[in-house]
């Protein structure tokens, strides 16, 4: 009897630690970015995304492409249907990303020369947009890659062109008045390898800080490589926290081979991944945790989310034409040693 009871018991625990994921390891959100349409075919992933993670972001249906596709009308369906996900599966939900230079509109080159037009229609856009998910939308990406690709320039977006720098303290000031709760960043790629970007980056900080705008984030996407040297991007990660901001690591996966940062742009130096290849990207996932809670203060750690989790779905092999495992689990929907290193980074 008393036996029966124990194994019972260690079943039920088993059971219970079987249902646990990454989410139950963590003291910040861990998140994926996702496609609501995706997740209501592919269910599967759609189940393992709801044990691991409790935090959501739109790889594309909150960008302004779709939310502004027609001139004159916001289409907030797609918007509506990752805050229906975020309810019924108890996540939190980032918004990605109100101005960007890439999947803009094609009506916007209309009034791409008028900056009149262009600021009045950003602070429509973002009064209407985030006033609308007050309260359900729990951070914005509201400026997303200001910086040029590499060094430390400012990138010479249609909103650059326009507005000059003013643009991001134009549109994180319109986002405050639409929702004074929301935790509003900006947010970059390549900042923690490449330091000019990044002190560049600070400098922004500094000056919208020092002209009181109402910034809260400063996102680094961390599409990482293996050979990015731990020592730069603790670094960065360290300059990044010495803001106060909220630091969010907000687009994470590490890859083996290389690209130069254009679509199609990939150079495929691994053709296959070896035991050893995997075992060393565990360790890499695991380093990365470490640092950020090594070096980032808990009040500060808005938390990790990666691009995707699986290497079924990850945008890396189509966007670079490549062939890499940049994620977690596998294509067989596995989990890899890179989520164990993860775990681990975690101090489990
Ligand atoms: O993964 C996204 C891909 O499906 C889109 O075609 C692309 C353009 O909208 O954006 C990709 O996501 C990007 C993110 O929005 C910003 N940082 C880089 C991401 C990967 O390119």
């Amino acid at each position: 009897m008393k036996h029966n009871i124990l194994l019972l018991i260690t079943l039920f625990s088993i059971s219970l630690s079987a249902q646990k994921g990454l989410k139950d390891y963590a003291d910040f959100p861990i998140g994926s970015a996702i496609s609501t349409w995706g997740y209501n075919r592919d269910t599967v992933s759609r189940d393992i995304h709801v044990r691991e993670f409790n935090s959501i972001t739109a790889n594309n249906q909150m960008k302004m492409a779709s939310i502004a596709r027609e001139k004159g009308v916001y289409n907030f369906d797609p918007a509506d249907q990752m805050v229906a996900f975020a309810e019924k599966y108890n996540q939190r939900l980032f918004g990605h990303a109100l101005v960007w230079h890439s999947s803009t509109p094609a009506w916007l080159s209309e009034i791409e020369n008028n900056p009149v037009a262009l600021d009045s229609f950003m602070r429509d856009y973002i009064h209407k947009y985030v006033g609308r998910y007050k309260g359900k939308v729990d951070g914005w990406d509201v400026v997303n890659e200001a910086m040029n690709t590499a060094g430390p320039g400012w990138r010479e977006t249609i909103w650059y062109k326009a507005l000059g720098k003013e643009y991001v303290a134009k549109a994180l000031r319109y986002a405050h008045e639409a929702d004074p709760d929301a935790v509003l960043f900006v947010n970059d790629f390549n900042t923690e390898r490449d330091t000019a970007k990044l002190h560049e980056t600070l400098r922004m900080i500094k000056w919208l800080q020092s002209e009181k705008v109402p910034i809260s984030g400063l996102g680094f996407q961390m599409h990482l490589r293996m050979d990015i040297p731990n020592e730069t991007i603790e670094y960065a990660l360290k300059k990044g926290a010495e803001t106060g901001l909220m630091i969010h690591l907000s687009e994470v996966d590490i890859i083996f081979n290389t690209h130069d940062d254009t679509q199609g742009g990939g150079k495929q130096l691994y053709d296959d991944i070896t035991p050893e290849m995997l075992a060393a990207q565990g360790k890499k996932y695991e380093d990365i945790v470490r640092i950020y809670r090594k070096v980032v203060p808990k009040s500060q750690q808005y938390g990790i989310t990666f691009w995707g989790y699986s290497d079924r779905s990850s945008w890396i092999n189509g966007f670079f034409k490549l062939k890499d495992w940049p994620t977690i689990y596998d294509a067989n929907m596995q989990p890899k040693p890179a989520y164990e290193g993860f775990k681990r980074g975690l101090g489990k």
